[in-house]
């Protein structure tokens, strides 16, 4: 079976606040292997096309807003279950609601500010990981946990 893959953002909240390194410290230590990393600076356009399914939410132009106020972090991680065990590392969207110990609980501001993002299923991950990386930029390499 190849391990499996997800996208991981760190939002610009995280880069202000200086996370980058204590945040992939938790996913290599929960075995999750960045094998794709890039700083990235969304446009307008980009945002709103990564959260097109929000497109009717009332939080969209501020989602969007926000997303492009500073750049973030985009990265692949790969390893066993990599989706579900990056959400649960994430915590629940709501910083206030996320349990002890998660990246959001942490570390988020507010429900919007909240640090991270993850793909929410395999076939959401697929989609994501191409929206920001061509196959050429995706190496896996060799340790295991
Ligand atoms: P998720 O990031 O935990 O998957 P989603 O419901 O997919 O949460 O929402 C996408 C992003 O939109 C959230 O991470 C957060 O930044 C923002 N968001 C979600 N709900 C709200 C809200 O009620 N108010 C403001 N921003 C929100
Ligand atoms: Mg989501």
């Amino acid at each position: 079976m190849p391990a499996e893959r997800t996208l991981s953002l760190i939002k610009p909240d995280g880069l202000e606040k200086g996370l980058i390194g204590q945040i992939v410290a938790r996913f290599e230590h929960a075995g999750l292997k960045p094998v794709a990393m890039t700083l990235v600076h969304l446009s307008q356009a980009q945002a709103e096309g990564f959260y097109a399914v929000h497109r009717e939410r009332p939080f969209f132009q501020s989602l969007v807003q926000f997303m492009t106020s500073g750049p973030i972090l985009a990265m692949v991680l790969e390893g066993e279950d990599a989706v579900a065990k990056n959400r649960e590392i994430m915590g629940a969207t709501d910083p206030a609601k996320a349990a002890a110990g998660t990246l959001r609980r942490d570390f988020a501001t507010s429900i919007e500010k909240n640090t991270v993002h993850g793909s929410d299923s395999r076939e959401n991950a697929a989609i994501e990981i191409a929206y920001f990386f061509g196959q050429l930029e995706i190496h896996p390499y060799g340790w295991k946990k």
